[in-house]
């Protein structure tokens, strides 16, 4: 892969998928339920009696589940809770002016709707990620919809997470049409106000089609990871964090850039080792062949640089003293600081959010918070003789602008007559 392919990465949408989607969305539109049922036998081999997952189902689950994992379960959303409390922003109120009150008020999204893919891509970590902070914004009701398996089951993993997250509603349908569901609404899935989560190129093409008419938190890429190391680092740990990233899926990216030689040679040679025991090594392999670059630089300096231009979604900075280098950081979705911290830590249970800008958007978009949860309003209020003093500031420009309706909504109060 060459360096320019990384700098115009992103994710390209493709003419036959649109169509594709575009009839998905029409066809759960007109036809509700009905089509989330034929869509699921279609595409999931799930014939169900029922698209919402029982409270019976829920218990069932939670009980399934090691109590260990609903050890960490705990442990981690009390880490996300705790980071991203921190976010959670109040009105501000603003009284400089006599007789004049200025301000902006924050009021949580009503009705979230939360993907969760299927497959071996259905985390529960990511269940915790984006709704914890929906939860502490002040959201009303998290639903969330996730694919069922061939047997109309969801992994009872997915399923305590979901409870350990408070969300409300768990449905079963994916792909576009759980994306047109939670969008138009239908007898049984309530109509959201946002939709956040990852998915596939459907998933992903859906949320662009119907961004507008409900809000979406972001079109997620393949996952990616820049490790920035020195020879401090060692080889073993820093070809693990590749991997770790190259086995989410075939399409991930993993790139180092050091200043090591010695170092760039190890590397190689450790991934060639690891990838002979990693489970996932087919995937990994995979990405690390199509998406896999070793970048060397002639100081740690100039590999900040090739970063920043990059914007990658994860970026580590394996180097002796990270905090020197950090204030120089300007595009990453997260930064993990020093040889003690992969990537995978933050993905489960440091606190801080794993959905994170991709494909370079680092540049301009920043990791899921509490505020993409809320809206702000601003509000004004004037007495009479705060706007006697200003009146004919807004007047004159009202007439500038050529709209004497403006003009006159102010005439009639502090003149008593329509000018
Ligand atoms: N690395 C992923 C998040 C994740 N990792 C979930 C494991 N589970 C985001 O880029
Ligand atoms: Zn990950």
């Amino acid at each position: 892969m060459k360096k320019e392919d990384i700098l115009t990465r992103g994710i390209c949408f493709d003419p036959e998928i649109e169509r594709t989607v575009d009839e998905i969305l029409a066809s759960v539109r007109t036809n509700g339920d009905q089509a989330l049922y034929e869509y699921n036998r279609r595409f999931d081999h799930a014939d169900l009696s029922s698209l919402e997952v029982s409270q019976e189902e829920m218990q069932k689950a939670y009980k399934a589940v090691a109590s260990k994992f609903l050890e960490t379960l705990k442990l981690a959303r009390k880490n996300i809770e705790d980071f991203h409390r921190r976010q959670v922003r109040s009105q501000f109120v603003i009284t400089d002016q006599p007789g004049v009150v200025l301000g902006q008020k924050i009021t949580p999204i009503e009705r979230v709707g939360l993907y969760v893919p299927g497959g071996t891509a259905a985390y529960p970590s990511t269940v915790l990620m984006n709704a914890v902070p929906a939860k502490l914004a002040g959201v009303q009701e998290v639903v969330m919809v996730t694919p069922p398996n061939e047997d109309g089951s969801i992994k009872p993993e997915v399923l305590a997470a979901a409870q350990i997250a408070g969300i409300s509603r768990v449905f079963k349908v994916g792909g576009a049409q759980a994306i047109a569901a939670l969008c138009y609404g239908t007898k049984t899935i309530p109509r959201v106000d946002k939709i956040t989560g990852p998915g596939n190129i459907y998933v992903a093409t859906a949320k662009r089609r119907v961004y507008g008419m409900v809000d979406i938190d972001m079109i997620a890429g393949p996952s990616e990871i820049l490790v920035i190391a020195d020879e401090t680092s060692k080889p073993a740990q820093v070809a693990a964090d590749l991997l770790s990233q190259a086995e989410h899926d075939r399409m991930a990216s993993a790139v180092l850039v050091t200043d090591s030689l010695k170092l760039a040679k190890e590397v190689q040679e450790e991934l060639k080792k690891q990838l002979m025991t990693l489970p996932r090594s087919e995937i990994a392999r995979t990405s690390m062949e199509n998406n896999g670059k070793i970048i060397l630089t002639d100081s740690i300096d100039e590999a900040v640089k090739i970063s920043n231009q990059i914007a990658p979604e994860h970026l580590e900075l394996s180097v002796q003293d990270p905090f020197r280098i950090l204030g120089a950081v300007k595009n990453a979705g997260s930064i993990f600081l020093g040889t003690q911290v992969p990537e995978a830590l933050g993905d489960y249970l440091a606190g801080p959010n794993h959905t994170l800008p991709t494909g370079g958007t680092a540049r301009f978009s920043s990791p899921l918070s509490v505020d993409d949860f809320v809206k702000k309003s601003s509000f004004i209020y004037y007495t009479a003789d705060a706007l006697d003093k200003i009146g004919d500031h807004v007047i004159d420009f009202a007439k500038k602008e050529g709209l004497d309706g403006h003009a006159r909504a102010i005439s009639v109060r502090t003149k008593g007559e329509l000018l």
